[in-house]
């Protein structure tokens, strides 16, 4: 075990660590940690000084229990400590544990990085070389290539950004001083599990800042469900090994409810006067219910099916509407987050030759500030339109308060917060809320 490192080692270990998770970037949807899904949530670039959690233990002291822990869980004494050997707290994850984005990027500006003309050329050419591998995991898990090529491609743009983090630094800095200690905790014995279990050595071990592994972004417990050894050389190497890479995310998103031969969805067209409240992700109706209510695919014809779905606007009834099925469902297991979730639907829809989004962007929409947001809550609250917490996150509760408000003054009830919205408010309410 090694004392805790100095305040000055740390302060230059800032600087010198690569900097963010992703280069795919968080989605600009906030997504929850929730175990069961394979990443925890991750914050985009810092803008906001960082509060970190004040640890209540000496890092000496708490590495102490935390090795008598995992060896009471049948962890090698071996593999503690030759993964603790070299040990870093790293002032760079605590920042971007505790940052807060001030811009969320406007979803067509997230999909716009995620999936365009230069992701889909080299994904076609990533299914071309990889053909006979892709389609051996897609005939035994009903997961087609072009799906998971598109995680591949979301996540690390084919492997190339994987994250340049130790994951034993990065979820030991977590567990230790970040603000969900306990979760980070569960992850980072799991990370010794698999490193107990040979499959990858300590060093190798990177991923993002959050502790999201190799090619996958699995998170430690998630690797532990779903990792596949597939090249058969003994190991599960989601880091090295396109075979094991494949195989992994078919194993999980099969895991997560993928129905084989079905689609995830598509884009659709809405008539006047659709009830634009009911497009909630969490609204699901039966197609029936939709077909009477006008909505139908982009390009012509009748929805297809009968199993329950929802509609989903990113960007309100200016921008295009999808109609999502079990199969994005299945997609935002992997990442709780809608924009994530259409940013691999879509990109596999291009990679299988599909067009892309017909329906044009807001685009002239700029993003609110956190400050703006929150005050956008604050206002709605006192309108009493209950938008619950003023968290500066924009839910489906804001959303909802938002549509209220909207409908209360004779507008289309799409629940997008825009300026334009905001300014409204700033109008009907007079001045701002004391709580500021
Ligand atoms: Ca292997």
């Amino acid at each position: 075990m090694r004392p805790l490192l100095s305040l000055p080692v740390r302060l230059l270990l800032a600087t010198t660590i690569l900097a963010g998770c992703q280069t795919t970037g968080a989605p600009p949807v906030s997504a929850t940690t929730t175990s069961g899904t394979a990443k925890a949530s991750a914050a985009s670039a810092a803008s906001v000084a960082p509060a970190p959690v004040q640890p209540a233990v000496s890092f000496a002291d708490w590495l102490k229990a935390l090795r008598a822990e995992a060896l009471g869980q049948g962890i090698r004494a071996q593999t503690f400590d030759r993964a603790f050997a070299n040990v870093k707290l790293s002032d760079r994850v605590v920042e971007l544990d505790s940052s807060q984005p001030e811009f969320n990027r406007q979803p067509w500006q997230y999909l716009d990085s995620a999936v365009n003309d230069r992701r889909v050329q080299a994904g076609r050419q990533r299914i071309q070389d990889n053909g006979a591998l892709l389609r051996r995991v897609s005939q035994r898990s009903g997961v087609p290539a072009e799906i998971l090529v598109a995680f591949w491609g979301v996540e690390t743009d084919f492997g190339n950004f994987t994250g340049g983090f130790s994951v034993v630094d990065a979820l030991t800095t977590l567990a230790y001083e970040g603000r969900r200690a306990s979760y980070f905790r569960t992850e980072l014995l799991a990370a010794l599990r698999i490193l107990d279990s040979g499959d990858i050595p300590p060093e190798r071990m990177s991923g993002s800042w959050a502790g999201a592994m190799g090619q996958t972004q699995f998170m430690p417990t998630i690797f532990l469900k779903h990792a596949t050894d597939e090249d058969g050389d003994g190991r599960r190497d989601i880091w090295g090994s396109l075979p094991d890479v494949f195989a992994s995310t078919a194993r999980f998103v099969q895991a997560n409810g993928w129905r084989s031969g079905e689609r995830w969805g598509e884009e659709v067209t809405l008539p006047a006067g659709f009830p634009y409240e009911q497009a909630e992700y969490n609204i699901t109706k039966p197609m029936a219910d939709w077909r009477r209510l006008g909505v139908r695919p982009v390009n012509g014809g009748e929805l297809a099916g009968e199993e329950p779905a929802a509609v989903l606007m990113l960007a309100g009834a200016q921008g295009p509407a999808f109609l999502v099925r079990e199969n994005f469902r299945a997609i935002m297991k992997y990442n709780p987050s809608t924009s994530y979730a259409l940013a691999v639907a879509l990109l596999s829809d291009r990679l299988a030759g599909r067009s892309g989004v017909q329906g044009s962007w807001p685009r002239h929409e700029p993003a609110l500030s956190r400050d703006e947001r929150i005050e956008l809550q604050e206002r709605l609250a006192s309108l009493g339109m209950e938008p619950g917490t003023a968290d500066g996150i924009v839910g489906a509760n804001t959303r909802n308060a938002v549509r209220r408000f909207q409908k209360s003054i004779g507008a289309v009830p799409d629940g997008f917060a825009t300026k334009s919205l905001l300014e409204r408010l700033r109008q009907s309410a007079g001045p701002a809320p004391a709580a500021g």
